[in-house]
């Protein structure tokens, strides 16, 4: 293990994270220190994040949509999330800003990351979604969007798509800020109750 990375934040990598999220150096290297601590290679591999996020959903199957939201996070593509991609992660997530979850969730949605969203994305996202929401919430869904394939659909007419047409950024952005409906169908708001 000769070359085992010192347990301080370099420089750069505080610049380019105060630089880029709304946190504080201080911030920063606190959470470093709990991070190393949860991951002692300050890498987390694609199994740990599955567990860590199904563990949000017990009564549903989270993994399929998990592995999407870490293809989105895991921005070099190297099949881990160091601690700048995790950083920037819960920034794009947590920070309220309306634009910038947009942005993530696009990326969310292109799945071969190719700059555009085609139905299928749509389709294998809103399913990946339907996993997570417990059967007996689903079978209170409106009759045009308690599938996947329905939702998927009464989505791309949202948009105003025909089906080999493709959803840019702009417009995918663009929509769901103009349109209610669009946003409330392309997430999952766990319902906190079980009552
Ligand atoms: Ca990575
Ligand atoms: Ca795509």
């Amino acid at each position: 293990m000769g070359n085992n990375r010192s347990a301080a934040l370099s420089k750069e990598l505080i610049d380019d994270l105060t630089l880029n999220t709304e946190y504080s150096e201080q911030e920063l290297t606190d959470w470093y220190s709990a991070f190393l601590k949860q991951c002692p290679d300050s890498r987390i591999s694609r199994e740990r994040f599955e567990q860590i996020y199904s563990k949000f959903f017990p009564n549903a199957d989270a993994t399929r949509y998990a592995q999407h939201v870490f293809r989105s996070f895991d921005t070099n593509n190297d099949g881990t999330l160091d601690f700048r991609e995790y950083v920037v992660a819960l920034h794009l997530t947590s920070s309220g800003k309306i634009h910038l979850k947009l942005e993530w969730a696009f990326s969310l949605y292109d799945i071969d990351g190719n700059g555009t969203i085609n139905k299928a994305e749509v389709l294998e996202i809103i399913t990946a979604i339907f996993r997570m929401i417990p059967p007996e919430e689903q079978r209170s869904f409106p009759e045009d969007e308690d599938s996947p394939e329905k939702r998927t659909e009464k989505l791309w007419n949202f948009f105003g798509k025909k089906e080999n047409d493709n959803l840019t950024e702009g417009e995918f952005v663009e929509g769901v800020k103009n349109n209610i409906e669009i946003l409330r169908l392309i997430q999952y708001e766990k319902r906190h109750s079980h009552a």
